[in-house]
């Protein structure tokens, strides 16, 4: 197993213990590192809390940070700054979309439904890279979440597909600013598990049946699936990669 001891990272998006970010902290907590939870507002902050505390030997600390306040963004990563002067890696699990533009025609999106979805969803993770290249001192490792509807059209995923090419393009171009700081930006696109994000999806369960069918692995991911290459994307074993998307998705997108 890969050891991250020593080493902080920044978890942001945790919603339940369904949440992708979760298994990722859980991933990043086997592999010794330690962890700061963010959250976005008090209504997720006892949540958070009770997964950061129900973790063995637990040594994490919590911020809140609505990503869509830049006051919010430069307060999180001071005070992160405050309290352990560097760290070594950024999980950037956010996105949203309003539930009325996820159903029936992308043609028909709200102009601020779609500024909203592409404010939390992409502009988060260009201030994000920018606040923790602060507070990245010795080099570190940024990953954050796409989806398939990102690069081809899938049904009803609508504006939140075009937010997440941005996102796809936006880890692109932070790639080439970063890198001459030795900090890497990649993306995970993950397989479609049930999280809070897909509450409310009515089709999701055909969904997941499509992937056991067509997926060359015949099975849908897990959240621990997505937390163990994210580790790997965090690690040094993956010093060489940079501006990536790596699918984590049973294989699902090279099927045609
Ligand atoms: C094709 C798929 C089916 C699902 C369609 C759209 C999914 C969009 C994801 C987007 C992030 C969901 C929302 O923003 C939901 C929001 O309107 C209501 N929910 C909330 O506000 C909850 C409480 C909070 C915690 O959620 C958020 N996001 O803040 C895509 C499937 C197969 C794969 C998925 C689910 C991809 C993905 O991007 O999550």
């Amino acid at each position: 197993m890969i050891s991250l001891k020593g080493k902080t990272f920044v978890v942001m998006g945790v919603a339940n213990f369904r949440s992708i970010a979760w298994g990722i902290a859980q991933s990043l907590h086997t592999a010794g590192a330690n962890l700061i939870f963010t959250y976005a507002n008090e209504r997720l902050e006892k949540g958070v809390r009770e997964l950061a505390d129900s973790l063995e030997n637990p040594n994490t600390i919590l911020v809140q940070c609505d990503v869509t306040s830049d006051e919010d963004l430069a307060k999180c990563f001071a005070s992160i700054k405050e309290q352990v002067g560097s760290i070594h890696g950024v999980a950037h699990c956010i996105a949203f979309a309003n539930k009325e533009d996820l159903k029936g025609e992308f043609v028909d999106t709200s102009r601020a439904g779609y500024l909203l979805s592409q404010d939390v969803s992409a502009y988060s993770l260009v201030a994000v890279a920018r606040e923790a290249k602060a507070v990245m001192a010795e080099g570190g490792s940024i990953v954050t979440l796409t989806y398939l509807g990102g690069e081809r059209v899938m049904q009803n995923y609508n504006l939140m597909g075009v937010s997440k090419a941005a996102l796809e393009a936006s880890v692109r171009y932070l790639a080439n600013d970063l890198g001459k700081y030795n900090i890497r930006v990649n993306s995970i696109s993950a397989g479609p598990i049930r999280t809070l994000s897909a509450k409310g999806v009515g089709d999701f369960n055909t969904i997941l049946k499509e992937i056991e069918e067509k997926a060359p692995l015949r099975r849908n991911v897990t959240q621990e699936e997505v937390g163990d290459s994210a580790v790997f994307l965090f690690s040094d074993l993956s010093r060489g990669i940079t501006g990536e998307n790596l699918h984590v998705d049973s294989g699902y997108h090279i099927m045609g």
